[in-house]
Protein backbone atom coordinates (compact mmCIF):
# COMPACT_ATOMS: atom_id res chain seq x y z
CA UNK A 1 0.00 0.00 0.00
CA UNK A 2 1.90 3.09 -0.66
CA UNK A 3 -0.48 5.96 0.57
CA UNK A 4 -0.32 8.53 3.27
CA UNK A 5 -2.61 8.56 6.08
CA UNK A 6 -4.50 11.33 7.63
CA UNK A 7 -7.55 12.49 9.32
CA UNK A 8 -10.20 14.68 7.52
CA UNK A 9 -11.86 15.90 10.58
CA UNK A 10 -15.65 17.06 9.91
CA UNK A 11 -17.23 19.23 12.29
CA UNK A 12 -20.71 20.99 12.00
CA UNK A 13 -24.34 21.01 13.91
CA UNK A 14 -26.30 17.69 14.04
CA UNK A 15 -28.19 17.50 10.55
CA UNK A 16 -25.48 19.44 9.19
CA UNK A 17 -24.74 16.46 7.04
CA UNK A 18 -21.35 15.56 7.83
CA UNK A 19 -22.43 11.54 8.01
CA UNK A 20 -23.41 12.17 4.43
CA UNK A 21 -20.30 14.37 3.51
CA UNK A 22 -18.46 11.41 5.35
CA UNK A 23 -19.99 8.72 3.39
CA UNK A 24 -20.09 10.16 0.04
CA UNK A 25 -16.29 11.32 0.22
CA UNK A 26 -15.37 7.73 1.48
CA UNK A 27 -17.24 5.85 -1.65
CA UNK A 28 -15.23 8.67 -3.82
CA UNK A 29 -12.00 7.88 -2.71
CA UNK A 30 -12.59 4.39 -2.54
CA UNK A 31 -13.45 4.49 -6.33
CA UNK A 32 -9.76 5.74 -6.70
CA UNK A 33 -8.49 3.12 -5.10
CA UNK A 34 -7.75 4.83 -1.52
CA UNK A 35 -8.03 3.00 1.40
CA UNK A 36 -10.63 4.68 4.24
CA UNK A 37 -12.62 4.67 7.74
CA UNK A 38 -14.99 6.87 8.81
CA UNK A 39 -15.92 7.25 12.46
CA UNK A 40 -19.03 8.83 12.83
CA UNK A 41 -19.19 9.97 16.46
CA UNK A 42 -23.20 8.86 16.64
CA UNK A 43 -22.09 5.22 15.56
CA UNK A 44 -19.21 4.81 18.21
CA UNK A 45 -20.97 6.22 20.84
CA UNK A 46 -22.99 3.05 20.46
CA UNK A 47 -19.80 1.04 21.04
CA UNK A 48 -16.28 2.24 22.16
CA UNK A 49 -18.02 5.30 23.98
CA UNK A 50 -21.31 3.79 24.79
CA UNK A 51 -20.19 5.00 28.42
CA UNK A 52 -20.30 9.11 27.53
CA UNK A 53 -23.27 11.34 27.45
CA UNK A 54 -23.35 14.82 26.03
CA UNK A 55 -21.66 17.29 29.24
CA UNK A 56 -19.00 18.65 28.44
CA UNK A 57 -16.25 16.53 30.46
CA UNK A 58 -18.13 13.75 28.34
CA UNK A 59 -17.86 15.21 24.77
CA UNK A 60 -14.36 16.01 25.59
CA UNK A 61 -13.35 12.66 26.15
CA UNK A 62 -15.75 11.32 23.08
CA UNK A 63 -13.37 13.79 20.70
CA UNK A 64 -9.92 12.74 22.40
CA UNK A 65 -10.56 8.68 21.96
CA UNK A 66 -11.86 9.14 18.81
CA UNK A 67 -8.57 11.80 18.12
CA UNK A 68 -6.66 8.92 19.33
CA UNK A 69 -8.27 6.33 17.17
CA UNK A 70 -8.00 8.49 13.98
CA UNK A 71 -4.43 8.95 14.22
CA UNK A 72 -3.94 5.17 14.69
CA UNK A 73 -5.87 4.71 11.48
CA UNK A 74 -3.86 7.45 9.94
CA UNK A 75 -0.11 6.16 11.16
CA UNK A 76 -1.36 3.08 9.67
CA UNK A 77 -1.66 4.31 6.34
CA UNK A 78 -5.62 4.86 6.31
CA UNK A 79 -7.65 7.89 5.32
CA UNK A 80 -9.46 8.38 8.23
CA UNK A 81 -12.80 10.68 8.12
CA UNK A 82 -13.99 11.30 11.59
CA UNK A 83 -17.32 12.77 11.84
CA UNK A 84 -18.55 14.36 14.47
CA UNK A 85 -20.60 17.46 16.32
CA UNK A 86 -17.11 18.43 18.12
CA UNK A 87 -18.60 21.61 19.51
CA UNK A 88 -15.60 23.30 21.66
CA UNK A 89 -12.57 24.48 19.11
CA UNK A 90 -10.01 23.84 22.28
CA UNK A 91 -11.03 19.97 21.77
CA UNK A 92 -10.57 19.62 18.04
CA UNK A 93 -7.31 21.66 18.62
CA UNK A 94 -6.36 19.00 20.62
CA UNK A 95 -7.11 16.24 18.13
CA UNK A 96 -5.45 18.20 15.52
CA UNK A 97 -2.34 18.33 17.87
CA UNK A 98 -2.28 14.75 18.07
CA UNK A 99 -0.83 14.77 14.27
CA UNK A 100 1.89 16.11 12.18
CA UNK A 101 1.31 19.47 10.44
CA UNK A 102 -0.97 18.99 7.29
CA UNK A 103 -2.19 15.58 8.06
CA UNK A 104 -5.31 17.10 10.19
CA UNK A 105 -7.74 18.04 7.49
CA UNK A 106 -10.75 20.01 9.48
CA UNK A 107 -14.03 20.20 7.52
CA UNK A 108 -16.45 23.04 8.58
CA UNK A 109 -20.13 22.32 7.81
CA UNK A 110 -21.47 25.92 7.06
CA UNK A 111 -25.17 24.99 7.70
CA UNK A 112 -27.32 28.06 9.96
CA UNK A 113 -28.81 26.20 12.74
CA UNK A 114 -32.43 26.85 10.95
CA UNK A 115 -31.64 24.99 8.62
CA UNK A 116 -30.63 21.96 10.52
CA UNK A 117 -33.58 22.38 12.88
CA UNK A 118 -35.61 22.15 9.54
CA UNK A 119 -34.22 19.05 8.48
CA UNK A 120 -34.30 17.56 11.91
CA UNK A 121 -33.52 14.29 9.91
CA UNK A 122 -34.27 11.72 14.31
CA UNK A 123 -36.83 14.26 15.43
CA UNK A 124 -33.62 15.45 18.24
CA UNK A 125 -34.56 19.27 17.59
CA UNK A 126 -38.15 19.01 18.16
CA UNK A 127 -37.55 16.90 21.65
CA UNK A 128 -34.67 19.59 22.69
CA UNK A 129 -37.07 22.69 21.97
CA UNK A 130 -39.71 20.69 23.91
CA UNK A 131 -37.21 20.39 26.72
CA UNK A 132 -37.70 16.40 26.44
CA UNK A 133 -33.42 17.08 25.81
CA UNK A 134 -31.22 19.31 27.50
CA UNK A 135 -28.09 20.69 26.39
CA UNK A 136 -28.69 19.84 22.57
CA UNK A 137 -25.93 21.26 20.76
CA UNK A 138 -27.00 24.77 18.72
CA UNK A 139 -30.56 24.87 21.60
CA UNK A 140 -29.16 25.15 24.79
CA UNK A 141 -25.45 24.24 24.25
CA UNK A 142 -22.64 25.58 22.64
CA UNK A 143 -21.19 25.66 19.07
CA UNK A 144 -17.85 26.79 18.66
CA UNK A 145 -17.79 28.34 15.02
CA UNK A 146 -14.41 27.18 14.08
CA UNK A 147 -11.76 29.97 12.43
CA UNK A 148 -8.92 28.14 11.20
CA UNK A 149 -11.09 25.15 9.11
CA UNK A 150 -8.86 23.94 6.13
CA UNK A 151 -11.89 23.60 4.34
CA UNK A 152 -15.43 25.13 5.08
CA UNK A 153 -18.73 23.47 3.12
CA UNK A 154 -21.18 26.14 3.19
CA UNK A 155 -24.76 25.64 2.67
CA UNK A 156 -26.50 27.20 0.01
CA UNK A 157 -24.30 27.77 -2.43
CA UNK A 158 -24.44 26.72 -5.75
CA UNK A 159 -22.79 23.24 -6.60
CA UNK A 160 -23.11 22.07 -3.56
CA UNK A 161 -24.58 18.41 -3.16
CA UNK A 162 -23.10 16.39 -0.94
CA UNK A 163 -20.98 14.55 -4.02
CA UNK A 164 -20.06 18.22 -5.51
CA UNK A 165 -18.88 19.27 -1.34
CA UNK A 166 -16.94 15.80 -0.72
CA UNK A 167 -15.43 16.45 -4.58
CA UNK A 168 -14.26 19.94 -2.74
CA UNK A 169 -12.29 17.91 -0.22
CA UNK A 170 -10.95 15.66 -2.81
CA UNK A 171 -9.78 18.38 -4.75
CA UNK A 172 -7.85 19.67 -1.63
CA UNK A 173 -5.94 16.09 -0.72
CA UNK A 174 -5.03 16.09 -4.48
CA UNK A 175 -3.28 19.96 -4.45
CA UNK A 176 -1.71 18.78 -1.40
CA UNK A 177 -0.46 15.67 -3.11
C1 LIG B 1 -26.00 16.98 20.37
C2 LIG B 1 -26.95 14.88 20.41
C3 LIG B 1 -27.36 15.11 21.72
C4 LIG B 1 -27.05 16.34 22.34
C5 LIG B 1 -28.00 13.13 21.15
N1 LIG B 1 -26.35 17.25 21.63
O1 LIG B 1 -27.31 14.22 14.44
P1 LIG B 1 -27.17 12.95 15.19
O2 LIG B 1 -27.92 13.02 16.58
O3 LIG B 1 -27.38 11.68 14.51
O4 LIG B 1 -25.77 12.98 15.79
C6 LIG B 1 -25.73 13.65 17.04
C7 LIG B 1 -24.95 12.80 17.95
C8 LIG B 1 -23.83 13.66 18.52
O5 LIG B 1 -22.73 12.87 18.82
P2 LIG B 1 -21.25 13.39 18.58
O6 LIG B 1 -20.39 12.29 19.11
O7 LIG B 1 -21.05 13.82 17.21
O8 LIG B 1 -21.20 14.69 19.55
S1 LIG B 1 -19.93 15.40 20.19
O9 LIG B 1 -18.92 15.58 19.13
O10 LIG B 1 -20.44 16.69 20.66
O11 LIG B 1 -19.42 14.58 21.28
C9 LIG B 1 -27.18 13.68 17.57
C10 LIG B 1 -27.13 12.89 18.85
O12 LIG B 1 -25.81 12.36 18.98
N2 LIG B 1 -27.35 13.64 20.07
N3 LIG B 1 -28.01 14.00 22.17
N4 LIG B 1 -27.43 16.61 23.59
N5 LIG B 1 -26.28 15.83 19.73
Amino acid sequence: LHQKGCVIWITGLSGSGKSTIACALSRILHQRGKLTYVLDGDNIRHGLNKDLGFKAQDRAENIRRIGEVAKLFADAGVICIASLISPYRRDRDACRSMLPNGDFIEVFMDVPLHVCEARDPKGLYKLARAGKIKGFTGIDDPYETPIHSEIVLKHGEPCASPVEMAEKIVVYLENKG
